[in-house]
């Protein structure tokens, strides 16, 4: 399985970056790089910092590491660069993605071979990425409250979840042109957002662009403003991933900064959890309200140190999850009336979710819970290949196949089961 793995990580290596996979996605996107970094770590730790290194040579000058890299010219994916037009070199996006560069970045770095090329690699990215947190909570977080918010649904990664639903119902589509999607050729549209949902994406697209991407406009001008308890976790934890990074590296001012920014994002964090739930809730910042959606983003908050009774219910309420399908985690509640089997982020399982939410329980002592996720993540590659996400009934392969971070994860997996059993 690892060597599939790896044939499947060199195809979709375009030498500086890797794309997604094939077709539907040919450019370089951001939270995809940095996952995929720990699949190359394995085989070739060279090529793990070279993929993380071209990501953040294409940092903004105030610090936003954009979603996508536009690194050649493909007719195959909407919206390209002439809908973003951000003005840059080479085109980037205008948002950004989950920001889990400082926990790979760590990862390499404490397990790495070739300790000289870590420190050297490590060293040049740390300023860099502790200036893309401190542009969160800078340009995400303008009122201080230690969260930051997603302003488009494509920044959380999980671009059509059933927590946007009712945030999204409130954004116009007036103004928006005919679409082009290209993504409905490559994979099954009934797998995709919908064109509705897409009209809602474009329409932010045009909005932020009309303000000339400035960053210092875009929260406070943007009517959907949401509060993902996934999406700060993985933060928090990158922060304080950095913090050991920095203080391996005696870079004593960037770890003291990065530990006092997971304190506070930790320490806030505790505002979105439900009891009622047994999660954690997203926050509908633009109107004041908690999302009632029981969706995988709140379960994803234990990649952060988060306290050990949260994640022993979160552990609990995963095992309640398990008793409704045959393969956790779904990307919504299987018992929820807007669960979605096999469309996107409405119900399938994702590895790289899963690698995360595993990692977390595992350091949170919830070993039993984490080696499930872990089991079932290869249970679904035996039954359905690398696809982009399984249908969590079924593990029916759903959206592109022969995915890069897919591989990724497995490689990850293969390598914490095998040094277990040793
Ligand atoms: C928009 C590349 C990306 C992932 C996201 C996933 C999907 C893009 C799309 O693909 O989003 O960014 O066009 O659907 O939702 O998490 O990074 O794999």
């Amino acid at each position: 399985m690892k060597t599939r793995a790896i044939a499947v990580m060199r195809n979709n290596d375009r030498g500086h970056y890797t794309v997604p996979t094939h077709g539907l996605y040919p450019f370089q996107w951001n939270w995809d790089s940095a996952l995929s970094a720990l699949g190359f770590a394995h085989f070739d730790e060279p090529r793990a910092w070279t993929e993380i290194t071209t990501l953040f040579a294409h940092q903004w000058d105030d610090g936003m590491v954009p979603h996508i890299i536009f690194h050649q010219e493909d007719d195959g994916y909407y919206p390209g660069p002439d809908v973003w037009q951000t003005g840059r070199a080479t085109p980037t996006s205008g948002i950004t993605q989950p920001p889990v560069a400082g926990f790979a970045v760590r990862r390499i770095f404490e397990r790495a071979k070739d300790s000289a090329l870590a420190r050297e690699k490590a060293k040049a990215l740390l300023p860099k990425i502790h200036a893309w947190h401190q542009w969160f909570y800078t340009m995400r977080d303008p009122q201080k409250t230690g969260l930051v918010a997603i302003i488009h649904p494509w920044e959380s990664g999980r671009d059509n979840a059933v927590d946007w639903d009712e945030a999204f119902a409130r954004i116009p589509t007036d103004g928006v042109g005919p679409l082009n999607r290209r993504d409905t050729s490559h994979a099954n549209p009934e797998h995709r957002p919908t064109d509705e949902q897409y009209k809602r994406y474009i329409w932010l697209v045009q909005r932020f662009r009309s303000l000339g991407w400035d960053n210092s406009k875009l929260h406070d001008a943007s009517p959907f403003q949401v509060v993902d308890p996934g999406f700060n976790g993985i933060l928090i934890r990158s922060c304080a991933d950095l913090a050991m990074v920095a203080t391996a590296l005696g870079e004593t001012e960037i770890a003291t900064q990065s530990r006092a920014l997971a304190d506070r994002g930790l320490a806030a964090l505790e505002t979105l959890w439900s009891a009622d739930h047994a999660q954690y809730l997203c926050w509908d910042r633009a109107i004041g309200t908690a999302i009632d959606s029981p969706s995988i983003g709140g379960l994803l908050a234990s990649f952060a140190p988060i306290p050990p009774q949260r994640a022993a219910t979160i552990s609990t309420r995963i095992n309640a999850i398990a008793e409704t399908c045959a393969y956790v985690v779904p990307s919504h509640d299987p018992t929820h009336p807007a669960f979605d089997a096999l469309r996107y982020w409405r119900g399938p399982v994702w590895l790289i979710v899963n690698f995360m939410i595993a990692n977390g329980l595992q350091n949170a002592g919830q070993t039993g819970t984490s080696e499930r996720v872990m089991q079932d993540c290869i249970r679904l590659i035996d039954e359905s290949g690398f696809a982009e996400y399984y249908g969590p009934h079924d593990a029916e392969p759903c959206g592109g196949d022969q995915f890069t971070w897919t591989a990724a994860m497995v490689i990850e997996i293969l390598n914490i089961q095998r040094a277990k059993a040793a």
